[in-house]
């Protein structure tokens, strides 16, 4: 999509048995627009909307958004990356050509059945701590390979995935370049070793192949998976073997610098024209957004058995103590008016994501984050305490209201969310 343009959309559900929707996550359309829980595409229905586009260039996603069959309908296939272009905004001088040096790389995990068909069960430790494959794809393929030029290549990453977090480095240890989070451009490239990518996040990177060779994109484990559960029941764990060796590790894919294509892009830029750090105006408005995976009581009358019995006790996840209703309004906010949401999240990591607009991360566990290294988000990992500043400049009406939830799917489904409009 180009900022500026009214881009017609036509999604059509060929599923015969359930209906979908279609959720523009990251981009500023109306609660109407948004493809959320309530705008739901019957079997068999196409809709249609008109999408005005507004907004810096970014990297970002559409997925179903169905109550409770969120997980089901991502990992089944219905999800997909979406860019918006700017072109009005001076072209910063990245790496732009699309498959060349401009590759986009939609991380997944998935487990698969003996007939090769993708292995999904929701239920025990999956239900508790999110499903997590023992097996690694990029843009659908297995740890893939991808030839290179021996120069700049952009990143483009999604973790697409329904519960892992990834950190993410190449096994050479090399450092590479930060150049855009959720939201789009940072101010100036920053950089890395590696980087953390919870579910939904993106990141751009600007990696260099000039010295030739392959490298291996490796993550660490995933703090957030318990030990031992290493993909569905019934099915064969087959760790993926690691180039690096570290304990945990595995490979995503492999980059592989190929001597007959010639670098189009050698130096990054010193700075990366269109963001500048956003006025900050005074908070109208403080909210606090407890992220429990226990639920409303049930399973602390059962003597705090955690990481057991979620599924035997049917027990909701909840947000301030309530699990996602579709009649519950659970907040109403203004309109152009900046307030600050802290996020607490017990028990383990949530990757806290707010329908309607970008939020700034203001502090993470006390510490402030500054907007160089962060920009502008909609996804935030949570684990401990998070401040955000939100504005929301679009509306939601009660028909189609906003959702803010956890972004691990099965927690999403299991009650994680809450429901917001947006009003003058
Ligand atoms: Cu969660």
């Amino acid at each position: 999509m180009k900022r500026g343009e009214l881009a017609p959309m036509r999604i059509t559900n060929r599923w015969d048995d359930q209906a979908i929707t279609c959720h523009w996550h990251g981009l500023g359309v109306s609660g109407d627009l948004d493809g959320g829980p309530h705008v739901t595409i019957a079997p068999g229905a196409t809709w249609a909307p008109e999408l005005e586009v507004d907004q810096p260039a970014a990297t970002l996603w559409y997925h179903s958004h169905v109550h409770a069959r969120t997980a089901e309908h991502v990992y089944a296939g219905l999800a997909g990356m979406l860019l918006v272009d700017d072109p009005s905004a001076p072209d910063p001088g990245l790496p732009r050509t699309w498959g060349v040096d401009d590759i986009p790389l939609i991380i997944q995990d998935r487990a698969f059945e003996e007939g090769g068909a993708f292995a999904y069960a929701n239920r025990g430790p999956a239900r508790m701590h999110g499903f997590r494959g023992d097996h690694m794809l990029v843009n659908g393929a297995i740890r893939p390979e991808v030839d290179v030029p021996m120069g700049l290549t952009r990143f483009r990453v999604l973790n697409a995935s329904n519960a892992r977090t990834y950190t993410l480095r190449f096994a050479d240890g090399r450092t590479f370049h930060q150049v855009a989070s959720d939201g789009g451009l940072l101010p100036a490239p920053v950089p890395l070793a590696q980087l953390v990518l919870a579910p939904a996040e993106r990141v751009e990177v600007v990696v260099d192949f000039a010295q030739g060779g392959t490298a291996t994109l490796v993550s660490e484990g995933d703090p957030n998976e318990p030990p031992g559960m290493m993909g569905p029941p019934g099915t064969r764990f087959t760790p993926p073997p690691s180039d690096a060796g570290a304990e945990g590790e595995f490979d995503i894919m492999t980059f592989r610098a190929d001597p007959s294509r010639p670098a189009q892009v050698r130096a990054l830029p010193a700075r990366l024209a269109g963001a500048p750090t956003p006025p900050e105006g005074p908070p109208a408005r403080r909210r606090e957004f407890v992220l429990d995976v226990h639920g409303g009581g049930g399973m602390g009358a059962m003597g705090g058995g955690r990481g057991r019995g979620m599924g035997m006790m049917g027990g909701g996840m909840t947000i301030n103590g309530v699990s996602m209703d579709m009649g519950v309004i659970n907040e109403r906010v203004r309109r152009g008016e900046p307030e600050v949401w802290e996020i607490v999240s017990q028990d383990m990591a949530h990757p806290f994501h707010v329908h309607g607009g970008n939020f700034r991360v203001l502090s993470n566990n006390g510490t402030p984050v500054p907007y160089e290294t962060s920009g502008l988000k909609d996804v935030v990992l949570v684990d401990g305490r998070a401040e955000i500043l939100v504005r929301f400049d679009h509306e939601a009406g009660p028909s189609a209201p906003y959702m803010y939830h956890c972004h691990i799917l099965e927690h999403e489904d299991a009650g994680m969310m809450g429901q917001f409009t947006v009003a003058p």
